[in-house]
């Protein structure tokens, strides 16, 4: 038997009707931490503004779909936030004082975050870089100094410069909510705000209203359940809540033959800068830059993946310097 809470197969996208973004917000509701990130938010846009920094946003991870309102399950995707993690360290490296980049890293809730991405429970644990010494002090194995050293040096200079923000989201909810908050607050930025788009967010939910309030229950067997449509928030985005931003946002894709096209057309369809379209199993080794006339693809050589080049220190220049040319030239 079949627990048919909604009509119609998970499988089955239907063709419910697009919500409105604006219904959407009416009908869902924010996350309890939204005030508190906005103020985190403002004071610290304020703050860099001033000090006439830019800004990029950059979000990273993937979001949830809840399947209960009190939940117990929920459907997730595949992004650890590597590229999200990856890229958000890039602009310290390139460019310093006036033209550094402050970076708001909005993140799935334990995703990776820049820096300790390179020592994680999973890659890389942190214990067996150190060593346990006769007279009972611990320190980091020689070996592994050179690279930790660096990376705690640009750890320690953006935590000293206050130059990264970390907020995090969990549901698809919660990363529109605060997307539309964080972008708003750089609103005034104008052109001098970059939004980086990195994240895997879901293109269907289950409305709160259709929710079930408690677990699911297994006892009837299986369990069918349709889903709406997320709305296209890109639209919204590119045309009031920053018109006047360099908005950069990415494509997945797991078919070669559609990536192009499909990047092309959201660049059509939304109106903004860039595209940049990466296949699920090749994205760390190559991704296409897709502007409104032009098509650049980057990849990384043999020997730059044996000697651990990361795509993103290839990405985030191209795309520092095609923003100061866009800066230029509006
Ligand atoms: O997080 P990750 O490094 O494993 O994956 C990065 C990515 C593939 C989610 C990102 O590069 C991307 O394409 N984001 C947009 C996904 C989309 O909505 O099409």
């Amino acid at each position: 038997m079949t627990t048919n809470i909604f009509s119609k197969s998970l499988l089955d996208t239907g063709t419910n009707e697009v919500i409105n973004p604006d219904t959407y917000f009416q009908n869902n509701l924010p996350p309890s931490t939204l005030p508190e990130d906005e103020n985190k938010v403002k004071e610290f846009v304020n703050k860099h503004d001033k000090a006439g920094r830019r800004i990029v946003l950059v979000t990273s991870g993937g979001t949830t779909v809840p399947l209960e309102n009190n939940t117990v399950r929920f459907l997730d995707n595949f992004s650890a936030g590597t590229r999200g993690a990856t890229s958000a360290e890039y602009p310290f490296i390139h460019f310093y004082n006036l033209f550094s980049y402050a970076v708001i890293f909005m993140h799935r809730q334990f995703s990776l975050q820049p820096y300790s991405r390179h020592y994680t429970h999973s890659t890389n644990c942190f214990l067996d870089f150190i060593e346990l010494r006769n007279d009972g002090k611990i320190e980091v194995n020689s070996q592994y100094i050179p690279k930790m050293k660096s990376i705690l040096e640009k750890y320690k200079k953006a935590k000293q410069d206050g130059t990264l923000l970390l907020i995090n989201f969990v549901t698809v909810a919660d990363y529109l909510f605060l997307l539309r908050s964080v972008t708003q607050i750089m609103r005034n930025l104008k052109e001098n705000a970059m939004y980086y788009l990195a994240a895997a967010v879901s293109d269907f939910f289950i409305p709160s209203q259709k929710m079930v309030q408690h677990k699911i229950q297994s006892a009837e067997g299986g369990l069918t359940l349709t889903m709406d449509q997320v709305p296209k928030f890109l639209k919204p985005m590119v045309t009031n809540w920053v018109p006047e931003g360099f908005i950069v946002s990415f494509k997945l894709e797991t078919d070669p033959s559609l990536l192009v096209d499909k990047s092309r057309q959201a660049l059509t369809r939304y109106g903004h800068q860039i595209v940049i379209g990466n296949l699920l199993t090749t994205r760390k080794l190559e991704v296409t830059f897709i502007t409104k006339d032009s098509e650049l693809k980057i990849q990384l050589s043999e020997e730059e993946v044996n000697n651990d080049v990361e795509i993103e220190s290839k990405i985030i220049p191209e795309l520092v310097k095609r923003h100061d040319e866009w800066v230029k030239n509006t």
